[in-house]
């Protein structure tokens, strides 16, 4: 799938705006050939929860209704009109004009159909049905309980098992595409920083394509043919000092004389591990950064343009190199502008919350059973990171794959889980990008049945926070000790820490620093650091979180999850300050 943009071929008509919104109690009970009755306003993109006041806005589970009509003009032959979602949370069935078009499963990646079929010259009608039910078949993890209360119906309960709010509804743009019916499917295209490139075009039937490399509107080289290869002198390498970007521009000629013309940006880069070292471009790499959320006040976790830009540009000026899409793929929009200003992305599945005897917020799970004999959703898990991998796999900036967030990997059965994944992962992506997953404090260096199956060991630690609360110094050197360990079992394997912070309500100080004052997490971070400076073998840091965010509520968390160095308005703490000054250092 291309990402859905106007060409001198094709017209992509943004259907954002108000749409008619509608909580369900029962969704069977709706019936979508007729119009909605009595309709909110309910923007789109958004996440519907935080629009209208009240629990059970906020916190309603199961399904709800968006209803929109366009005018439209009779469909021009040789033309498809394709509808086009950038994500709708956690599943959606879809119908136009009241024919049903189809289900899409997984809250965080595109899904389209054709309806040039179904179009009527006059109005049309979109309606959505959305569901947010997270349980033991959906990525992310969730588990559903039916409570009773005396002298109350009894109610359903549906707890996220991870630790960011189950934001739910139309969370990405959604586009109607006119485009020619004969057309190019998808494009494929990498290079390296010794200015090979190569490429493979799918069409909807054979065709003639014309290929060529752009800079700019300067030509540097010009092929043809649905696949090929080559070498261009003198091109620069896409590095976050010089997120250098090409056009590789594809016109496709049909025998009935149609054409199709798409452009799709790329950069001449390589990342690989070396003697032990992730390097970018040949060149030992040290990932700076942060986890993060798609998460901000009003639109939930919606795409919103103005705070991508702000956040990559937040990171620019702290010296930050990299994130990770912890703990789903965020929106196409997010990775361009990564590729455009030079920021390095870990892309992570949507695969968190897959542990059933342990959560990190303390929420109440019933389930006893062993993980890997409960959750049901390795097929599923391999559909998102096909899917995943299908829609981001030309963007330089990714530079490595995350197969899940803290899995229940030293449970028995994890091994077997992962393996066939891991190796989905490395016979999909043809630019053979390390793979990893992200592992919880539970599982040790003795006991992690998938560490072995890491390109680089990626580990999430809470010394000094959830276990030595307060206590920096044991907190160092049990950090310190499991590392070692780690490097001596795996020595080929670089190291990064993937998670490391401490909650900080902005505005709460200590002389004696103590926990949730923003001087003991700008300390906790600072320890942890200089444990980190004496360890060759680490290949990065990553903070949690960039921002505070929002998540279910819980004694454990204030308001949401307080972890971020810069608050949820993207105000900087004392943390910002020290890591800025650290990553700085050596840019
Ligand atoms: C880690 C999880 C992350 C949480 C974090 C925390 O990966 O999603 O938000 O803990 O507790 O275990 O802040």
């Amino acid at each position: 799938m291309l990402f859905p943009i106007s060409t001198e071929t094709r017209r992509c008509t943004s259907l954002d705006g108000i749409w008619d919104f509608s909580l369900l109690e029962i969704a069977d009970s709706y019936d979508p050939s007729l119009p909605l009755k009595n309709g909110l306003p309910m923007p789109v993109p958004s996440a519907y929860n935080d629009i209208y006041e009240g629990r059970e806005f906020r916190n309603h589970v199961g399904s709800v209704v968006y209803e929109r009509t366009i005018d439209l003009p009779a469909p021009e032959p040789g033309r498809c009109l394709i509808l086009h979602f950038g994500s709708v949370a956690h599943s959606a069935s879809v119908w136009w004009n009241g024919k049903l078009l189809g289900s899409h499963k997984g809250g965080f990646l595109p899904f389209e159909w054709d309806v040039t079929g179904l179009i009527m010259p006059g109005t049309n009608r979109i309606t959505v049905i959305a569901d947010n039910i997270v349980d033991h078949t959906t990525l992310p993890c969730g588990t559903v309980q039916n409570r009773s209360y005396p002298g109350l119906a009894p109610k359903r309960v549906n707890l996220p098992n991870f630790d960011f709010f189950n934001y739910s509804g139309i969370l990405r743009p959604v586009k109607l595409l006119d485009l020619p019916k004969t057309r190019i499917e998808t494009i494929s295209v990498s290079g390296t920083q010794d200015g090979s490139f190569r490429y493979e075009i799918k069409t909807t039937e054979e065709c003639e394509c014309e290929v060529e490399i752009k800079e700019k509107d300067h030509v540097l080289w010009k092929g043809t043919g649905a696949a090929g290869n080559g070498w261009i002198d003198g091109i620069l390498p896409w590095s976050p000092e010089h997120p250098a970007l090409y056009d590789l521009r594809v016109t496709l000629s049909g025998a009935d004389g149609s054409r199709d013309i798409c452009t799709e940006p790329f950069g001449f880069r390589s990342i690989e591990i070396r003697d032990g070292s992730l390097c970018l471009n040949g060149e030992k790499l040290y990932l700076k950064g942060f986890g993060k959320h798609e998460d901000t006040p009003v639109l939930g976790r919606a795409l919103s343009e103005a705070y991508n830009v702000k956040d990559l540009a937040l990171m620019k000026w702290m010296g930050a190199n990299s994130f990770r899409t912890s703990h789903y793929p965020y929106s196409e929009e997010m990775l361009r502008l990564c590729d455009r200003m030079g920021i390095l992305v870990i892309d992570e599945a949507p695969a968190v919350g897959m542990h059933t005897t342990f959560t990190a917020t303390g929420m109440r799970i019933d389930v006893k059973d062993a993980t890997w004999d409960t959750l049901k959703t390795q097929e599923h898990h391999k559909d998102v990171l096909k899917s995943m991998i299908a829609r981001d796999q030309n963007h330089p900036c990714v530079i490595m794959w995350s197969v899940a967030n803290e899995p229940a990997s030293e449970e028995k059965g994890a091994y077997d889980y992962f393996e066939p994944l891991f190796r989905l992962v490395r016979e999909t992506d043809s630019q053979r990008r390390p793979v990893t997953f992200v592992t919880h404090g539970e599982a040790t260096v003795e006991t992690c049945e998938v560490a072995p199956l890491c390109d680089v060991l990626v580990l999430n630690r809470y010394y000094g926070w959830y276990s030595e609360e307060g206590d920096l110094t044991a907190a160092k050197a049990l950090l310190s000790d499991e590392l070692d360990r780690y490097h001596q079992r795996y020595p080929d394997k670089p190291i990064m820490l993937g998670e490391f912070g401490a909650d900080a309500v902005a505005g709460l100080h200590d002389s004696t620093p103590q926990m949730f004052s923003e001087e003991y997490q700008r300390d906790l971070i600072e320890a942890y650091c200089s444990v980190l400076d004496q360890k060759m073998y680490i290949c990065g840091e990553h903070v949690w979180n960039f921002a505070d965010f929002a998540t279910a509520e819980s004694v454990k968390r204030v308001q949401g999850n307080k972890k971020g160095v810069f608050t949820r308005e993207r105000k900087p703490k004392l943390a910002a300050w020290f890591l800025r000054s650290r990553w700085k250092q050596n840019d």
